[in-house]
């Protein structure tokens, strides 16, 4: 099983966390395009397994500070299309959530999930409006090669 180079093979699957999303912030559906141009999409965390991968993941990029991911990261989860039914980008439905507290609770039309980097509670997700700014974390299927 193999990654494409810059990608990350973990928990059965490639995370990629691209360059861009280091330096900039971006909308959800911006952030999407941008793993798309990379031939993956963003994450579908559709077990607890690959959370933990993925969190294990983003921890590699922390810097001493931790200043990195002050900020949230987009994934592949909206409940654009019925309020309230949370769908992951491969059309599943979501099962095991792992919201914050509280969460999500839709203030002010927030139709997109983001995953914060967070021990307790661990690796907690929010829902946010799609138009707000936050870094990414994009994924792709392995290749078998040989
Ligand atoms: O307190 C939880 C609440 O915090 C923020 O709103 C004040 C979040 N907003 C954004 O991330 C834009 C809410 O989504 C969150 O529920
Ligand atoms: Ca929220």
């Amino acid at each position: 099983r193999h990654c494409a180079p810059g990608w990350t093979f973990l928990s059965s699957t490639c995370f990629y966390f691209p360059f861009a999303s280091t330096y900039s912030r971006t909308v959800w559906q911006e952030a999407r395009q941008s793993c798309q141009r990379l031939g993956g999409d963003l994450v579908v965390l559709d077990s607890r397994d690959k959370q933990v991968a993925l969190f294990n993941f983003i921890n590699t990029f922390r810097n001493p500070s931790g200043i990195l991911h002050l900020s949230g990261f987009w994934i592949g989860l909206t409940d654009a299309e019925d309020e309230g039914v949370w769908k992951w980008l491969d059309g599943t439905k979501l099962k095991e959530g792992f919201w914050s507290i509280g969460e999500p609770n839709n203030v002010n039309n927030e139709d997109c999930a983001a995953i914060y980097p967070t021990d307790n509670p661990f690796m907690a997700w929010n829902d946010a409006p799609c138009e707000f700014r936050l870094k990414w974390i994009c994924e792709s299927a392995p290749r078998s090669i040989g």
